[in-house]
């Protein structure tokens, strides 16, 4: 799929301020307001309808088929590989870090109308061979996303250190095959291998059963400091890849909810192997055969810097 489109603008509409800075550190989220340039928000819709038109081995269809979560959508549209690659969102998420920036990983995230999937609680975490501090998601939608179907956040919560398990995958406690596959996990290779590109699901990890579980912020919603926002095209939402945060749903929409999320990391975020690895790794690192430790910018021509403060 190529996009035919021209030169498109290459800087934000405005300038990241101080005080959403401080807001992103502080409280692991924050809404930057009309920051994307409309050329970018009409090149992430059609970005966002050719993945939708080509369903491939990682695309979930979940909640019925009313859901669909896709694992690097850039992957397939070139639209949404221009996203990632030229607009201005590489430099908004490397300013809110205060550091240089490489783009690790996209999802789609598309809901259609009728009852809205809600996203469950989670952590983004415990999903990757990753760790470090500096990550960070950039969630932009094309279409307007109103409260009761938008992000949430437990404010803070990125500065708990406290890494959750993850919601998905099997669990090797009851599953043979995956208490084999976490227990002979080494540091030799990614549980979740190249090949697994031709058949992932979420069931295909091992959830990690020694991680605490996601607590029950739902049943308990006055115990915990949660913000949420009201989305219009043209916004970017900067949360933190340690902040626990779910989608509202459970209502009913007239409209499809198209949403693309790209993960990026700063200085200090490593290659880690997991033994209860969900989402396979980037398919350029496998050629790398990483070590838990390495730095993720060791490997310039899988991660090269998208955006440096020093220019
Ligand atoms: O858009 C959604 O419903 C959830 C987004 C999300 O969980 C993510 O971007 O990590």
């Amino acid at each position: 799929m190529t996009s035919n489109v021209g030169p498109m603008p290459a800087t934000a509409l405005r300038m990241v301020t101080d005080e959403e800075i401080a807001s992103f550190h502080r409280d692991g989220a924050v809404l930057i307001k009309q920051v994307l340039p409309a050329e970018w928000v009409q090149l992430a819709a059609a970005g966002l309808d050719a993945a939708i038109a080509e369903p491939d081995v990682m695309s979930a269809e979940l909640a019925n088929g009313t859901l669909r979560v896709d694992q690097f959508p850039a992957a397939k549209s070139n639209q949404l590989r221009r996203l990632v690659d030229e607009s201005p969102i590489a430099e908004i998420v490397g300013r809110a870090l205060q550091s240089p920036v490489t783009f690790y990983m996209d999802q789609m995230f598309h809901k259609l109308p009728g009852l809205v999937a809600p996203t469950p609680w989670h952590q983004d975490t415990c999903y990757y061979n990753l760790d470090g501090h500096d990550l960070i998601r950039a969630w932009v939608s094309p279409d307007p996303v109103a409260r009761n179907v938008s992000l949430e956040v437990v404010r803070g919560s990125h500065l708990w250190n406290a890494t959750y398990a993850p919601l998905a995958g099997r669990n090797a406690a009851t599953n043979e095959s995956a208490r084999d596959q976490f227990e002979s996990a080494t540091d030799d290779a990614p549980v979740l291998g190249r090949d697994v590109y031709q058949t992932w699901s979420y069931a295909s990890g091992v959830r990690d059963q020694s991680l605490p579980p996601v607590p029950d912020i739902d049943a308990n919603r006055d115990s915990f400091d949660i913000i949420g926002w009201e989305y219009e095209p043209g916004d970017v939402i900067l949360f933190h890849g340690h902040v626990l945060h779910s989608a509202l749903g459970d209502v009913v929409s007239e409209r499809t909810r198209r949403a693309h999320a790209s993960l990026w990391a700063g200085r200090d975020v490593c290659y880690l192997h997991r033994a209860g690895q969900i989402i396979p790794d980037p398919i350029g690192l496998y050629d790398h055969e990483p070590k838990t430790g390495q730095p993720l910018m060791d490997f310039p021509d899988v991660f090269p810097i998208a955006w440096d403060p020093a220019g």
